[in-house]
């Protein structure tokens, strides 16, 4: 006894989108989770994955099964039965991913609305893209001059706000292991707010084609406990002390330069190659 094509579609479709979904959740997608939103933003990829699995499922399902079961007979001339719409299966239709897509979208929305609230004890750090490198600038309170640095350093489970900003052309500051990736606009600011709560080593990128030298445009952040952090900062604030004190002596330009440019400067040879090429083939401003 041959079993109906819906009912044999549906055992298909199901058992295939089954084995979607396991197969969806198995493989490790994400990099490491260096901050809360992490892993909001992975349960969120987990759960956009849970539905369109079964969709896709679902419709390859019907589409697959069609051609193989309705394909004409050799010799077959005759044309199909002629259809003009069925108002109901429209209606379906069109609701059903209506309301999918909506339920979705106001989950990412309650997510993106929690990533984004204001947290109190907020530390502020700059960040500036140039081609091919990224610096920090950490502002101290009372008015004193800001802590400069070419490596991100971050105290864990405390949270910061990133004010971005690019000198030349456009680039975009991510950590994967945070999630979260900005622009960084020639002429705006753009910013956002994360909370490092795993202590560790990650990857600073930028992830916008900006000439050249855009794929040596990668440094670190390293996130460290409090006191840590607190003594790195002590330390670079003394570190830039001499070097502001001799800029007094031998003039402004000699001496700004070295405090944010000792640690953790790209080989020196890339910047130059990479600037070169991108002004001599004219495409600079593309970002
Ligand atoms: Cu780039």
């Amino acid at each position: 006894m041959r079993k109906h094509p819906l009912a044999q579609m549906l055992v298909i479709g199901t058992i295939a989108s089954i084995l979607g979904v396991i197969l969806a959740l198995a493989i490790d997608w994400f990099p490491p989770q260096g901050s809360a939103s992490a892993r909001d933003i992975d349960t969120l990829y987990d759960v956009l994955m849970i539905v369109s699995v079964p969709i896709f499922v679902l419709v390859m399902t019907v589409a697959i099964y069609s051609v193989v079961k309705f394909r004409a007979r050799p010799g077959d001339q005759s044309d199909g039965a002629p259809i003009h719409g069925n108002t109901k299966l429209e209606v379906v239709w069109v609701t059903i991913p209506f309301l999918i897509v909506s339920a979705l979208a106001f989950y990412g929305w309650v997510v993106l609305d929690d990533i984004e609230r204001p947290q109190p004890n907020t530390m502020v750090v700059d960040v500036t893209g140039q081609q091919f490198a990224w610096s920090f600038e950490y502002p101290q309170p009372g008015g004193a001059e800001p802590v400069q640095s070419n490596e991100l350093v971050l105290p864990v489970n405390r949270p910061v706000d990133f004010n971005i900003q690019a000198l030349d052309v456009i680039h975009s500051f991510w950590v994967p292991a945070f999630r979260l990736k900005s622009d960084a606009v020639p002429g705006i600011e753009t910013t956002y707010r994360v909370t490092p709560d795993v202590e560790g080593t990650y990857d600073v990128v930028c992830a916008e084609l900006c000439g050249l030298g855009h794929a040596t445009m990668r440094q670190s952040v390293r996130v460290v406990p409090e006191e840590e952090f607190t003594s790195w900062l002590a330390q670079r604030k003394e570190e830039a002390a001499p070097a502001a004190g001799a800029a007094q002596g031998t003039g402004p330009d000699e001496g700004a330069a070295p405090s944010g440019e000792d640690q953790q400067a790209p080989p020196s040879d890339q910047p130059e190659a990479g600037t070169e090429g991108a002004s001599s083939g004219g495409s600079e401003p593309v970002g």
